[in-house]
């Protein structure tokens, strides 16, 4: 019924690959009115953006579970340039959530809408190792349709590594995000950190959003964001999306929740012509992350 929308080519907006249906909402998009208290959460697709969702939902919630699961986390955190026949606008879902509002954005930091920064709105950012990221989009790309067929494992690395993928370069979205974060709001986050020890990461975050919270609401928060029980509940995994949008049978958005997956896909021969690829990307950045 809805396969019309699938495996099309990805589109350009401003220059980045986006999906075909992203394209005709992008003026609300840019015409986006961020409010002051508005908290951001920015990430390159499949770098643990859900996680560092349901943990700050958690914080605005005091660690509230049953008021997290009242609802799914594209709900409660709107996509903000989400834009799919069948579904409501990010635009829209946010124009009707009261402030203090939970964005979610994969912009490259370029295509911000500016209200976020003439508000000077907090932010919070989460960079992954790029090989993992790799791994995880590709598996993305087989699940959820609307991707264009992502082909054979190293056709779609290739793709990734030219940027030719949804939100083009994954080496000039952490660069530029980086370099925002030096002069704004920005806390900025790896998912290496966050799985070697997920409650001192989590702590960052509540000092960051200024939030008091007792051990004990600490605690709750760390073990309903764990992967094993976001991949069991249904706000956070993602099964409540139409099964034409998301086939889990394919690959479960929640997949491994692993650091090092990439190990499992990269050959020797994939790996070496990544990482000299990856030193000449970056060359000249301060950035530093696991590879
Ligand atoms: P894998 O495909 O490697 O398993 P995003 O939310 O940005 O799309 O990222 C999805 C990736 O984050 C998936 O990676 C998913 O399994 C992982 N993930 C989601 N929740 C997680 C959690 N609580 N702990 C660790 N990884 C998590
Ligand atoms: C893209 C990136 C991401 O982090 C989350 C989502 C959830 C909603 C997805 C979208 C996406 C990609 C395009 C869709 C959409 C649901 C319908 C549309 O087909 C899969």
């Amino acid at each position: 019924m809805m396969e019309h929308l699938y495996r099309q080519d990805l589109m350009h907006i401003h220059g980045i690959p986006l999906y075909w249906s992203f394209v005709d909402n992008w003026p609300q998009v840019e015409s986006f009115q961020a409010m002051p208290g508005d908290l951001l959460i920015t990430t390159y697709p499949k770098s643990g953006t859900t996680w560092i969702s349901e943990i700050v939902d958690m914080i605005y919630k005091d660690g509230d579970t049953e008021k997290c699961k009242q609802d799914a986390i594209f709900n409660r955190v709107p996509f903000l340039e989400m834009s799919c026949p069948g579904f409501p606008s990010g635009t829209d879902q946010l124009a009707a959530v009261p402030s203090p509002r939970i964005v979610k954005t994969h912009v490259p930091v370029q295509l911000l809408p500016a209200s976020f920064l003439d508000q000077d709105c907090k932010m919070i950012y989460v960079a992954r190792n790029p090989k993992d990221v790799a791994v995880s989009f590709y598996h993305f790309y087989l699940m959820a349709k609307m991707h264009p067929d992502p082909g054979t494992w190293d056709e779609f690395l290739q793709k990734f590594m030219a940027g030719n993928v949804a939100y083009g370069s994954w080496y000039d979205h952490v660069k530029g995000w980086w370099e925002k974060a030096k002069t704004h709001r920005i806390l900025f986050l790896f998912y290496e950190d966050m799985k070697e020890d997920p409650e001192r990461e989590i702590k960052k975050v509540i000092q960051f959003l200024e939030k008091d919270l007792k051990q004990e609401v600490v605690n709750n928060i760390l073990h309903h964001t764990s992967f094993q029980e976001m991949k069991k509940n249904p706000t956070t995994n993602y099964e409540m999306m139409p099964a034409w949008a998301m086939d889990h049978g394919v690959s479960p958005f929640m997949r491994k929740g692993m650091s090092g997956d990439w190990k499992n896909y990269f050959t020797v021969e994939q790996n070496k012509i990544f990482d000299a690829h990856y030193k000449e990307q970056m060359q000249g950045s301060t950035f530093r992350c696991l590879i």
